[in-house]
């Protein structure tokens, strides 16, 4: 069951000063930083706020390490913004199979690694009306981080 909004994926094309706007405006703290070479990212996890399942909401921005990576290709075309958007859930397996079943495309047949140790896949955009979609379902306790509470059916 996507349970909650896990996080809002923004592009930016300078994560330190992208931060620091986040911080100055808002008071937002950078939770977690990572580079995820995969996925051709460096990003920032923001907590915004705790959810009622025991999970979190966060912002992450992302800066493309790679002008061939999603992000980065999608940047040369729209500059930074939104690129989209994550739902949280338990079982991102079966919530997968099921949007699946449903004749949305899911691009992983198997989810990968994201931010935190988490494991996502994503839904291609044109099947959403527009918006890249990812689900995703937290670890238990990110490795050296603070402990990300499990999320409970
Ligand atoms: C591409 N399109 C988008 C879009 N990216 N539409 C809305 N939002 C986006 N973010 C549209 C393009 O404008 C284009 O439409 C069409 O989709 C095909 O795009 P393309 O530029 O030709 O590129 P493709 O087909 O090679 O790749 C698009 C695809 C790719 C969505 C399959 O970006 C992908 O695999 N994304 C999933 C992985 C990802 O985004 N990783 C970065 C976040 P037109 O109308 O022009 O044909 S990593 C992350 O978030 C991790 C770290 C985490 O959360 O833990």
């Amino acid at each position: 069951m996507l349970s909650r909004i896990d996080h809002i994926g923004i592009a930016c094309f300078d994560l330190d000063a992208t931060v620091a706007f986040y911080h100055d405006t808002y008071g937002f703290e950078v939770f977690h930083s990572e580079v995820n070479e995969e996925q051709g990212v460096l990003e920032a996890m923001l907590r915004i706020n705790g959810t009622d399942d025991g999970g979190a909401s966060y912002l992450q921005l992302l800066q493309p390490i790679r002008d061939d990576s999603p992000v980065g290709k999608w940047m040369a075309k729209n500059g930074e913004g939104v690129h989209h958007i994550a739902f949280g859930t338990a079982d991102v397996d079966a919530d997968a199979e099921a949007v699946r079943a449903k004749g949305v495309r899911v691009l992983y047949d198997t989810p990968r690694r994201g931010s935190m140790d988490s494991r996502i896949t994503f839904l291609h955009p044109k099947d959403c009306h527009g918006v890249l979609t990812e689900l995703v379902t937290a670890a238990p306790t990110p490795g050296g981080e603070e402990p990300r509470s499990p999320e409970s059916h």
